[in-house]
């Protein structure tokens, strides 16, 4: 086979030197502290950490910038609310490195490209404003006056506003996000991609067609409360941290944890507190009561066969359902019923990868709890059939009558710190009409009706030359989508690509004729206006919404805020045509807060609420027992599925996160609660299949996937043996993406299927 040619949109193919321990018994402990604080104080001098860190999730500080985990309602500890992965996302952005042009006129963009994504994150904040000229092979120093004029200028030649694309990924504040999407659309255009695209979008879908709103239903305290957690295609140890200390508490008030995952996560297994004595001398909380290790894509089966033993049970003893609830709440038992008949319980249970005996002691467990909290990430999400794998968990908890009462709901843990938020604020392909009659009668225009690009469709039309224009509001674009090369391409097809960040990533290196790069202050950092300091709110997976205040001294003069380079971008694009003070609200980011107030319900008196200490939650049909759906009533949904079917020679991979990455920036090479240490292009399998493919523990291979009759290449990945069931296998996101096909994707929410690529095993020396 031809060795592809290294490109600077793929991470470089070399090695780093695996190697490997037994995977973890425990998560978190005292080798947590260590590693926060070695990131912490080796980005920065011991000042600023400290400052850092006392300021990290305490209420009149700074929310963590890493995910969107809430923080309690009530006591915090002044020391230590946060976890190591918190203290990692804090060290990689405050650090004290900087990044000027002057870097830039030494490394070419092509050279640059040949860097790994932890060398290029390694570099330090970006510190001024960039711009590569057609035709030029380096960035360069430019004014801000003269960026915007630039990109405004563009802007207003392009033949339609749909030309033009605005990415926004999930750290951008309420403030920023309500502003940018008014500029967007006061612009003309609702092309809105972002990464909750390609995150909870399924999770969005289907609790919104079955329980008529988009988010989850439970709040902290409902953990405490609960009998049943189930936690389903979820990595907490690494991805939530802060949850395994309110598992742990619910487990001391008596809950069972049921986990579903392909992989033995360490997070799931057990915790050692360290934020007591005991948790830093090694004492652990066993965590998952039962521990099913489901297919690759098997929930569906599996919550098919949970839900026909349920029935089977209520059928013979009844107590089992919650008919009460069924009969005043909800609508369409019936016909779920009739699905159960027609299914095959030995069938549900062999398509599921389980054995009969563990999904009965799971049913039992479910049929003995009365208040079960469903929670679930990016395992049933990135999916063909994500939304109604969701909806198929959501039948259990009605069937148990586990939404609208303490300890018990939906649970969608979401991933960015706000990314929940940019939705609330409306980063939206498809607004709601409703939404969009409000900006009309704030603001005096016309916002465009006709719905625009989610990520799959934005990459595709950029694809197509369709796009001039492509500007990010934050985010990796090119390293975080499908079919890495693809996007490429489709990147490099626009005229101009710009983005707002505030590290150097791959996204940067891969460019239209013209780009940009606008350095932005941070969470971490204080923002001042006028003369004023600023702080900006956000809202968590829970729905609170809550202030946020950088405290740290920016690195650069030359950094400006979100809402402020949107404010330039707005007039420099509309100037004298634009019905918004742009001036007036970012002046004092409380004159946004009351634009947000008079538009987007829930929002009352939001100046005042934002400042009471621990914010305020919003609205939440749900959590009330309320549901919004056109019969008023919460809907039990019908879920068919098809066994994805592999050759003899196919397996089905999922691109997973390790320990040491927040998405596409690269803290370390670690992967520590799986024991796999200084390498991350590495391919899990379960020990059968590497001998049954005549591989060996170490070998390098390649990865192919030839969906839609093209080759996508991953090459150079090292084989590690690791516990999942047999054919499934994972990778690391983003060294995998390029795998993922550009045309697979989640029905309805055109969520790409992260989780389900099929791919083929090259074995190095075979092939040549
Ligand atoms: N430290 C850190 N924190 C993060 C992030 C990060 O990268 N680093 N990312 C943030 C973001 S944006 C998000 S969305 C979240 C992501 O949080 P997670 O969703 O926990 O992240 P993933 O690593 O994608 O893990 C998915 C889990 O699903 C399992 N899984 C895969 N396929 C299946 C399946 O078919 N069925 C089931 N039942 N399980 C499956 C995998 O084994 C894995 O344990 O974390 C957020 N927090
Ligand atoms: N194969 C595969 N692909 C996936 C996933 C997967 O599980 N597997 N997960 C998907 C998911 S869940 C998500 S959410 C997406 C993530 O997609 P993105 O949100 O696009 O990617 P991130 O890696 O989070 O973005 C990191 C960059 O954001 C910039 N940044 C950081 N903080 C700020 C800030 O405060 N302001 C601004 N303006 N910029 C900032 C930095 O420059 C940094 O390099 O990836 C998706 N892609
Ligand atoms: S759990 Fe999430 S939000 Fe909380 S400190 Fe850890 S990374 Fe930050
Ligand atoms: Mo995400």
């Amino acid at each position: 086979m031809k060795k592809t040619p290294h490109s600077t949109e793929l991470t470089p193919e070399k090695l780093t030197g695996l190697s490997l321990e037994a995977p973890k018994e425990v998560a978190v402990g005292l080798p947590a502290v260590t590693s926060a604080m070695r990131h912490v104080f080796g980005a920065m001098d011991v000042g600023r950490g400290v400052k850092a860190l006392l300021n990290l999730n305490q209420k009149d500080g700074f929310d963590c910038p890493s995910c969107a985990w809430p923080d309690p309602d009530d006591e915090r500890s002044r020391i230590g609310e946060y976890c190591e992965n918190g203290a990692k996302a804090v060290a990689d952005e405050a650090t004290t490195k900087r990044l000027t042009a002057d870097f830039f006129s030494k490394h070419s963009i092509e050279e640059l490209g040949t860097w790994t994504d932890y060398e290029l994150g390694q570099q330090g904040r970006l510190a001024e404003p960039l711009f590569k000229p057609k035709g030029a092979t380096h960035y360069q120093a430019i004014s801000w006056d003269e960026l915007f004029l630039k990109i405004g200028t563009h802007l207003k030649s392009l033949a339609s506003p749909d030309d033009a694309v605005f990415y926004t990924s999930g750290r951008t504040s309420n403030e920023a996000a309500f502003l940018y999407q008014l500029f967007v659309r006061e612009f003309g255009t609702n092309n809105f991609p972002d990464c909750s695209n390609m995150c909870h979008e399924s999770s969005g879908v289907a609790l919104n067609e079955t329980l008529g709103i988009g988010k989850g239903s439970v709040k902290l305290d409902d953990f405490y409360k609960a009998d049943l957690i189930i936690i389903a295609g979820q990595n907490p140890g690494t991805n939530h941290p802060r949850m395994l200390s309110a598992l742990e508490k619910a487990k001391k008030n008596g809950a069972k944890i049921l986990a579903i995952n392909p992989l033995k996560e360490t997070g799931l297994v057990a915790f050692s507190n360290p934020q007591t004595v005991g948790g830093l001398l090694g004492a652990k909380t066993a965590l998952a009561d039962q521990y099913l290790q489901v297919r690759i894509n098997g929930d569906v089966p599996l919550f098919k066969a949970l839900l026909k033993y349920l029935y089977k049970a209520e059928k013979t003893t009844g107590g089992v359902f919650d008919w009460s609830f069924i009969k005043e709440k909800t609508q369409g038992i019936e016909a779920l019923l009739e699905d159960l008949e027609q299914h095959d319980f030995e069938q549900l249970i062999r398509d599921s990868g389980l054995q009969l005996k563990e999904v009965e002691e799971a049913a039992e467990l479910i049929k003995s709890s009365q208040n079960i909290i469903g929670c679930w990430a990016m395992g049933l999400t990135q999916h063909k059939n994500a939304v109604d794998t969701i909806r198929e968990l959501v039948n259990i908890l009605l069937v148990k009558g586990s939404i609208g009462k303490p300890g018990a709901g939906t649970c969608p843990v979401r991933g960015h710190s706000n990314v929940q938020g940019d939705r609330t604020m409306g980063i939206w392909e498809a607004p709601p009409q409703a939404f969009l009659d409000k900006i009309q009668a704030q603001f005096g225009f016309d916002p465009p009706r006709k719905h625009g690009y989610n990520t799959v469709e934005a990459i595709k039309a950029m694809h197509e030359g369709k796009v001039g224009l492509f500007f990010a509001m934050g985010g990796n674009f090119l390293s975080a989508t499908p079919d890495t090369s693809f996007t490429a391409q489709a990147l490099r097809k626009c005229q101009l690509t710009a983005h707002v960040s505030t590290k150097l990533n791959r996204s940067h290196l891969v460019t239209g004729e013209e780009a940009f790069i606008l350095p932005c202050l941070g969470r971490t950092d204080s923002d001042v206006q006028g003369d004023e300091p600023q702080f900006v709110s956000v809202e968590n997976s829970m729905g609170v919404v809550h202030k946020s205040m950088g405290k740290l001294t920016p690195v650069s003069a030359h950094l400006l805020s979100e809402p402020d380079i949107v404010r330039r971008l707005a007039k420099a694009t509309l100037g004298n045509t634009s019905k918004v003070n742009w001036d007036f609200l970012v002046q004092h980011y409380d004159h946004t807060r009351e634009a947000i107030e008079r538009t987007i319900p829930g929002f009352e008196n939001y100046n005042q609420r934002v400042r009471q200490l621990g914010g305020f939650y919003l609205p939440n049909g749900p959590r009330q027992g309320e549901f919004k759906t056109v019969s008023q009533k919460a809907i039990f949904s019908i879920n068919r599925y098809s066994p994805i079917m592999l050759s003899d020679t196919e397996y089905l991979m999922m691109t997973i996160r390790s320990h040491d990455q927040f998405n596409t920036t690269v803290y370390g090479l670690d992967d520590r609660y799986r024991g796999i240490f200084n390498e991350r292009r590495v391919i899990l399998m379960n020990q059968n299949d590497i001998q049954k493919a005549g591989l060996v523990a170490g070998e390098r291979v390649d990865l192919c996937n030839y969906h839609g009759g093209v080759t996508r290449t991953a090459p150079n990945f090292v084989v590690v043996p690791y516990s999942l069931p047999e054919r499934c296998v994972a990778t690391y996101f983003p060294e995998a993406n390029t795998l993922v096909p550009i045309n697979s994707y989640a029905d309805r929410s055109m969520t790409p299927t992260s989780k389900a690529v099929i791919i083929e095993i090259i074995c190095k020396e075979k092939k040549n």
